[in-house]
């Protein structure tokens, strides 16, 4: 008898501390606290950055109204800076695309081959000025994976394409 009742409480203790309201609370806490002390990991688009800490250089050569522009190796579509942005940012009223084409363009000042982003600005009906279409190293529709003939809206909360903007990411090499 001795044995069972031993058994018993045993056994209820066990499920008393491990299914109550203090080991819910002890168990939250510590992944509380493993959740704040962790980096975080999450995919993060940073866009918005980028667009904000790029802006022309000084010395930068050429004008950015003007399709010869040495960013505009690979773009296709209504350049910004004629439709009330800039090279760099979206005119009022539309969101940067998250979603864009990718070139490598040669700057004439240094010589360096730069990264650039071809990001679709959104929300307005088309700019329609300083059309731009010189697509180095494009090819056909039929791969699209390296063709920019593309509204890059259609990932973006409005899929109505304004202009598009030519950021500097990086160096190519
Ligand atoms: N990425 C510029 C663009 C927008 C709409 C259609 C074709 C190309």
């Amino acid at each position: 008898m001795k044995f069972l009742d031993r058994f018993f409480e045993r056994s209820s203790r066990h499920v008393a501390s491990t299914t109550g309201r203090r080991h819910f609370i002890a168990k939250f806490g510590s992944l509380l606290a493993i959740g704040t002390a962790a980096p975080v990991l999450l995919p993060i688009d940073r866009t918005s950055k980028a667009l904000a800490a790029e802006s022309p250089k000084a010395g930068d050569p050429g004008d950015p109204t003007s399709c010869d522009y040495w960013r505009y190796c690979s773009v296709d579509g209504f350049l910004c800076s004629c439709c009330g942005g800039s090279v760099t940012s979206c005119p009022p009223g539309t969101e940067v695309s998250h979603v864009t084409w990718v070139g490598t363009c040669r700057n004439p000042a240094d010589g360096i081959d730069y990264i650039i982003s071809y990001n679709d600005c959104c929300g307005k009906h088309s700019c329609g000025t300083c059309a731009c279409t010189r697509n180095d190293s494009e090819e056909p529709m039929y791969r699209p994976f390296n063709n920019n003939d593309i509204n890059w809206c259609l990932g973006a909360e409005s899929n109505v394409y304004n202009c598009t903007v030519a950021v500097i990411r990086g160096t190519a090499i």
